[in-house]
This record gives C-alpha cells, sequence and structure tokens, in this order.
C-alpha cells in the first residue's frame, strides 16, 4: 500500500512494481508494462499467421493451428494491448493533469489491474487445451463446434478484463468530475480527460451488452441450452447484435483516449494553441453517442433487411463529421506550427496519416452496397488495422515518447527513437496497404490457404511485417539507452502547459509538493507575445511557484 511518507522524488523500488500497491502512477506503468508484454505475444503471433501467407498453401502451420493463431492475435491485441495501453496512460496521468493525489478509488484501480494478468494467463493457457478457433468474435454455431475448453477460457478472461475495464471506467468518470483542483473547471481541463470521459461512458453503457451475450454463449457451451444455437432453436444472430453493440463501441475504447493524447502532443511540439478546444472536446462526446447506434454495419451481409441497413449505412457514415472535425482541428493546430519533429511528434504526425486512411476506408465500408462486395476480404482487414495500428498503437509510441520524461525523470535517445519511427512507418504501409488491393480481387481473410495469383504482394505484406517486428528493437534501445544514459529531464523538458509538468521528474509519492497552480489554459502556447512563445514564460511561473512553496 502506499503509505503517505515524506518521501521525495519518486523513489519507487522496483519492487513496488510487484505489489498491489494503489499509488496511480504505479499502476499506470503497471498496465503499460503488462500490455506492452502482451503486444509482444500477440506480434509474435501475428508474425506467425503472415509467415503462413507468404506461400499459398498452408505448410506452416495446420489450418486448425492458423485459425488459433489468427483468433489468439486478434483478441490478445484488442483485450491485452490496445484497451489496457488507453488505461495505462489514463491511471497515470488523470490525477497528475487534474491537480490531484490519487484516483477517486485507490484500491479498486489496484483491483482492476490485477484482473489483466489473470485474464491474460487464463486466455494464454487455453493454448494448453486447444486455444479457441472461432475468431475474437466467437460468432455461434461455430464457437460452439470448435473445442469447448479453450473457448470458455476465452469466455472468462474476456468477462475478468471487462469487468475489470468498468471498475476503471467508473474510477476515471469519478476522479474527472470530483478531483479537479477548484479552479480548474471543465472547459480548462485538458483535451485527454475530456476522451477519457468520452471513452469512460461508452464502457458504462455497452461492456456489461458483451458480458450478457458472453455468459448465454457459455451456457449454451456448458449446460446445452440453445440461446444461440440454430439446433436447438437458438438464433446466431442474435449473438451478432449483442457482440456489436459491444464491440463496435471497442473500436472508439480503443481510440479515443489515444485521440486524447494527440490532443496533448501536437501543440506542445508545435507551439500553438490547440485549434477549436471544445471542437474537440465535445466531437469526442459526439462520436461516443453515434459509436452506440451504429453496431448493425458489421451485419449487412447478415439477412438484415434492406430499410434497417438504411439506416445503418446513415448513421455510419454521420461518425465521419466529429472525426472529421478532430481531424481538421489537428491538422489546423500544426499549420504554420514550429515543428520540433522527436520522435513524440513523429508517431503524432505519423498516427495522423494512417489514420485517415482509415477514416477513408471506414467511410467506404459504411456504404452497404461496397460492404457487400468486400465483407470477410483482406479489404477488412486492412482498414481496421490503419484504424487500430495506424490509429491506436501510433499515438500510443507518441505518448510514450511524450510522457517517457515524466515517468522516468529521463530523456530517451532520440536517434533510435527516430529510426523506431522510420522502420514502423515504412513496415506498417508495407503490410496493410497491399490487403486493400488484395481484398477488392477477393482474397478471403481468416483463411491460410489461398490462390495462388495472391502470392507476390502477400510476399510484400509479410516482409512489411517483418520490418515492423524488427521495428521494435530501435525501440528498446531508445528506452533502455534514456534509461542507462539519459540526460536528466527536468520537471518539464517540453515546457508544456498541463499541470502534470509542474511537478518533478518522477512525481514524488503525494504527486504535488506544494498544491499546482493554474496559470493558464492547457494550451496557451505562444499566446504571450512578449517572450518568444508561452514556453519562456512558463519556466518563469515555474521558478515563481517554486519559491513560494
Ligand atoms: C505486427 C503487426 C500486425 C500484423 C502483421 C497483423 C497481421 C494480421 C493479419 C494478417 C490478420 C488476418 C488474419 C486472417 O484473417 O487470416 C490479422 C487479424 C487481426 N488483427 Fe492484426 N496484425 C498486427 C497488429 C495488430 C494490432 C496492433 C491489432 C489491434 C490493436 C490487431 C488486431 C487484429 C484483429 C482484431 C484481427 C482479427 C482477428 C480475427 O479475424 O479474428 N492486429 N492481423
Ligand atoms: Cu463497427
Amino acid at each position: 500500500m502506499s503509505e503517505a511518507t515524506t518521501h521525495h522524488g519518486g523513489d519507487r523500488k522496483w519492487t513496488d512494481y510487484f505489489t498491489f500497491c494503489t499509488d496511480h502512477k504505479v499502476i499506470g506503468i503497471q498496465y503499460l508494462v503488462t500490455s506492452f508484454f502482451f503486444y509482444f505475444i500477440g506480434g509474435a503471433l501475428a508474425e506467425m499467421v503472415r509467415t503462413e501467407l507468404a506461400t499459398p498453401d498452408p505448410d506452416f502451420v495446420s489450418p486448425e493451428v492458423y485459425n488459433q493463431l489468427f483468433t489468439m492475435h486478434g483478441t490478445i491485441m484488442i483485450f491485452l494491448w490496445i484497451v489496457p495501453a488507453g488505461a495505462a496512460f489514463a491511471n497515470y496521468l488523470i490525477p497528475l493533469m487534474i491537480g490531484a493525489d490519487d484516483m477517486a478509488f485507490p484500491r479498486l484501480n489496484a483491483v482492476a489491474f490485477w484482473m489483466q494478468p489473470v485474464g491474460g494467463i487464463l486466455l494464454i493457457s487455453s493454448f494448453f487445451v486447444g486455444a479457441p478457433q472461432a475468431g475474437w468474435t466467437s460468432y455461434p454455431p461455430l464457437s460452439l463446434i470448435s473445442g469447448k475448453w479453450g473457448e470458455e477460457l476465452w469466455i472468462l478472461c474476456l468477462l475478468i478484463l471487462g469487468t475489470a475495464s468498468i471498475l476503471g471506467a467508473i474510477n476515471f468518470v469519478t476522479t474527472i468530475f470530483k478531483m479537479r483542483i477548484p479552479e480548474m473547471d471543465i472547459h480548462s481541463m485538458p483535451l485527454f480527460c475530456w476522451a477519457m470521459l468520452a471513452t469512460s461512458a461508452l464502457i458504462l453503457l455497452s461492456t456489461p451488452v458483451l458480458a450478457a451475450a458472453l455468459i448465454l454463449l457459455s451456457f449454451d457451451l456448458m449446460a446445452g441450452t440453445a440461446f444461440f444455437n440454430p439446433t436447438g432453436g437458438g438464433d446466431p444472430i442474435v449473438y451478432q447484435h449483442l457482440f456489436w453493440f459491444y464491440s463496435h463501441p471497442a473500436v472508439y475504447i480503443m481510440v479515443l483516449p489515444f485521440f486524447g493524447v494527440i490532443s496533448e502532443v501536437l501543440p506542445v511540439h508545435s507551439r500553438k494553441p490547440i485549434f477549436g478546444y471544445r471542437a474537440i472536446a465535445y466531437s469526442g462526446l459526439a462520436i461516443s453517442f453515434l459509436g452506440l447506434i451504429v453496431w448493425a454495419h458489421h451485419m449487412f451481409t447478415s439477412g438484415t433487411p434492406g430499410w434497417l441497413r438504411m439506416f445503418f449505412m446513415a448513421t455510419t457514415m454521420l461518425v465521419a463529421v466529429p472525426t472529421g472535425i478532430k481531424i481538421f482541428s489537428w491538422c489546423a493546430t500544426l499549420w504554420g506550427g514550429k515543428l520540433q519533429l522527436n520522435s513524440a511528434l513523429l508517431f503524432a504526425i505519423g498516427f495522423l496519416s494512417s489514420f485517415l486512411i482509415g477514416g477513408l476506408s471506414g467511410v467506404m465500408l459504411a456504404a452497404a452496397p461496397f460492404d457487400i462486395h468486400v465483407h470477410d476480404t483482406y479489404f477488412v482487414v486492412g482498414h481496421f488495422h490503419y484504424v487500430l495500428f495506424g490509429g491506436s498503437v501510433f499515438a500510443l509510441f507518441s505518448a510514450v515518447y511524450h510522457w517517457y520524461p515524466k515517468m522516468t525523470g529521463k530523456m530517451y535517445d532520440e536517434f533510435w527513437g527516430k529510426l523506431h519511427f522510420a522502420m514502423t512507418f515504412v513496415g506498417f504501409n508495407m503490410t496493410f496497404l497491399p490487403m486493400h488491393y488484395l481484398g477488392m480481387q477477393g482474397m478471403n481473410r481468416r483463411i491460410a490457404l489461398y490462390d495462388p495469383q495472391f502470392q507476390s504482394l502477400n510476399q510484400v505484406c509479410t516482409i512489411g511485417s517483418y520490418i515492423l517486428a524488427l521495428s521494435t528493437l530501435p525501440f528498446l534501445v531508445s528506452m533502455v539507452l534514456g534509461l542507462v544514459k539519459g540526460e536528466a529531464a527536468g520537471r518539464n523538458p517540453w515546457r508544456a502547459l498541463t499541470l502534470e509538468w509542474q511537478t518533478t521528474s518522477p512525481p514524488s509519492i503525494e504527486n504535488f509538493d506544494e498544491v499546482p497552480v493554474l496559470w493558464a489554459g492547457p494550451y496557451d502556447y505562444g499566446i504571450d507575445s512578449e517572450s518568444e512563445d508561452a514556453g519562456e514564460s512558463v519556466e518563469e511561473m515555474l521558478a515563481e511557484v517554486a519559491e513560494v512553496g
């Protein structure tokens, strides 16, 4: 437990990270490291999938193992990597950004974290009893006939992780509403906090529906009921509705926190106020709301009647409006700024371009006639990796670089960070861009055997994925070099205005040595015309604050 000691500088023993510690900063790092652990596992599985696809025949692994590989890859990447990685930054940053000393419910927070390794171990252990093979969507009747125990472990894992994310969301909402320093009204709150409000609302509204679907599926599997089992009179389409009522919003649960990250990173490294603060804040809420009413666009080919397809087509396309507002605001923020092209900003710009492609192919897929043509092809695989990898993962790396000095007190190695970016960007586009074309030519997803005419492009994808895998090395080098011989970061190396930069790096156990003061809006860069940019005056103000304290 984090006893309030008078201990400064945030010196945590490394063993603290293996305890039931209630300090939100420890929990944030626990989440981050755990999620990276699963990222490497999920990535290794992806490389095996891609290795299999280097040739048209199923010669590297058997078709059965292939099914297990992509099912486990998708599940791990979503539930054990990108969702917890968002929670990692939320846990670490929200209290610091609003000037609080911890989350509203610190013990609940630790409970939610420790559910991650439990869920992860359950899922991985399914390899010993025959891993699930029905894809990350686990549609019945396939999921009911393709191996009982692996499927049941998959369900248990998701129930545990879903519960953890509900607990986390309750904590984020309460913390944001109840624990801000008094001067900070909701419209001077950093945009990352707004993004986490929108994310948490979605989690609270949609995750229980997934839980319901999974519990019923488990009954069908283990107790012989027939909620979704057509042979007993059940309806598998009902499962699809329940599943997508959660899993479409889940896409925004995965990307919204990282939209928040981008809104923090861009203004700091381009020395410009964010363009359209309120537009960005409210468009996040609009995305949440629209995200809840578009789920059946995953079911255009499930016998959904035409008139209903029209409704889901229109609402899906509407999501492009708030998303477009965000993209325009981010571009306008960069426009004419003094860009500091370090690793953090490079990844943020990489995010913008990749996410834009994912968004555009998303609008294409929203059109039912087009979707019917490319349904279950590699076009879809290309699309959602642009959203999830290009959208979330790029922004996540941007966040790692941006807050690394705060979390460790050291600067990362810029050369290796830039190399990491270059290899990620090249490898990523090489892996996933050709998939759009493959899909339009008719290459199915979830198959180990394909028509030989698709071989050469598949080899491009596979080589791209190896570059992507190798890009992890310069990342690790940059991180480790930073820890070992990085220069001391000081409180505020980026001269940023949000409150987390007012305290020491890493922050002391109680976060702030003196109550932080709100000296400006969170993004008032360059508004002070006296100095070259607001950063200078911020340093002065910091000095003043330190003197007063
Ligand atoms: C090294 C990077 C990655 C590579 C090379 C890769 C490759 C692939 C491939 C080839 C498939 C299709 C398998 C098939 O349909 O037969 C796939 C599926 C999938 N990937 Fe990835 N992926 C990567 C990263 C990610 C990330 C970061 C995420 C999410 C954050 C993700 C989420 C998914 C999901 C949800 C599926 C669908 C699984 C299913 O069909 O059940 N992938 N991936
Ligand atoms: Cu969707």
